[in-house]
């Protein structure tokens, strides 16, 4: 009953365009670090499993690739107006992002669709596909990181 609550939560808020959004300022950058570890996490499993290193039956898989596609709408929420990081922690989020706000929405889109596809994907049991949403996935990640992420 608590999931089907939950789901259905969820999938309100999706059909509202954003599954969090009300993210107070001073705990935003908190907020996204903390949605991108976990999407971090969950991602790195099914990398792990694609190169052979573990092994995920499809439940395992379908259930991370889900994280990994709730969480790459979570982390966004906590990206709001005028909260960059100081790049002494190494992995800042770069001020640019608010000032090429248009060019890092279409990123973000790029990886939700991306990570929609995973899900999807693992949700049938379609290992190709997870192949190659995965890479697109990561692809995306990696296209954001090197353009807005201190290095
Ligand atoms: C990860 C992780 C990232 C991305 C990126 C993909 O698991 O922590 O930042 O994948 O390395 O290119």
């Amino acid at each position: 009953m608590k999931k089907v609550l939950i789901g259905a939560a969820v999938l309100a808020s999706l059909a509202a365009g954003s599954v969090a959004a009300q993210v107070p300022a001073d705990r935003a950058v908190k907020y996204r670090q903390s949605a991108l570890t976990v999407m971090s996490t969950s991602f790195g499993r099914i990398g792990a499993h694609l190169k052979g290193d573990i092994k995920l039956d499809n439940a395992a898989l379908a259930s991370n690739a889900e994280v990994v596609s709730l969480m790459s709408h979570y982390a966004f929420d906590g990206f709001i107006q005028g909260t960059p990081q100081p790049s002494t922690t190494g992995k800042g989020a770069k001020a640019e992002i608010w000032k090429e706000w248009d060019k890092f929405k279409k990123m973000q889109g790029d990886l939700q669709a991306a990570t929609a596809r995973l899900s999807t994907a693992a949700k049938a049991g379609d290992a190709e596909g997870i192949k190659t949403a995965f890479g697109e996935a990561g692809k995306s990640c990696k296209a954001c990181h090197d353009a807005y992420r201190d290095q």
